[in-house]
């Protein structure tokens, strides 16, 4: 059983897509991972779309540069949600494979994440996981907390290096600028 395919369209693409493994992989989410081209190997795609649903898949992760088309054909091939990752490649860096991406036709949505960010990719879909999977919601909401955590640590750090905290607010102030 997996949760989660990720597909893509290269292998040239993996250094993109680690940034997805690693968050799969902290999350302990079972998952399938290809190199699948929509244009190289339409059949291939079509298939490993079936096997996942078969196998339990609830969301599907493809990432893909240039004329990218493969999260849109494997939209067509499925009713589960699919995230796309635009990937930057040589060329036009990335914006190709955006436009590509998000601005699919009415009728078969494909959710698209920020350019090259197949982090974000994974985390949207242990949140469409979390729908459903406890255990998933509580590693998400542990996330959100430590990462609220760390934000406020670097606050903290730089309140005690630029400025006591008296400071920063008489400086705010907007009387004190009259
Ligand atoms: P190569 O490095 O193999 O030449 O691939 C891949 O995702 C990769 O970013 C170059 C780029 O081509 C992309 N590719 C697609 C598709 N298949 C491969 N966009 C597709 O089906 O959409």
């Amino acid at each position: 059983m997996i949760d989660v395919l990720m597909l893509m369209g290269s292998d040239s693409d993996l250094e993109f897509m680690e940034a997805a493994i690693h968050e799969l992989d902290a999350a302990g989410v079972p998952y399938a991972m290809h190199v699948a081209s929509a244009h190289r190997t339409p059949h291939r795609v079509e298939q490993l779309v079936k096997d996942a649903e078969r196998d339990g898949a609830k969301v599907i992760i493809a990432g893909a540069g240039g004329a990218a088309h493969l999260a849109g054909v494997i939209a067509s091939h499925s009713m589960l949600p699919v995230i796309g990752v635009p990937l930057p490649t040589l060329g036009l860096g990335g914006f190709d494979a955006l436009l590509a991406t998000v601005q699919m036709p009415r009728g078969v949505p494909v959710a698209t994440v920020g350019l090259g960010n197949a982090g974000n990719a994974a985390l949207l879909a242990l949140q469409i996981l979390a729908l459903s999977d406890e255990r998933v919601r509580g590693y998400m909401l542990d996330a959100r907390a430590s990462m609220r955590e760390k934000v406020v640590a670097k606050d903290e750090k730089l309140q005690a290096r630029f400025m006591t905290k008296n400071d920063f607010a008489a400086k705010a102030d907007p009387a004190n600028h009259k």
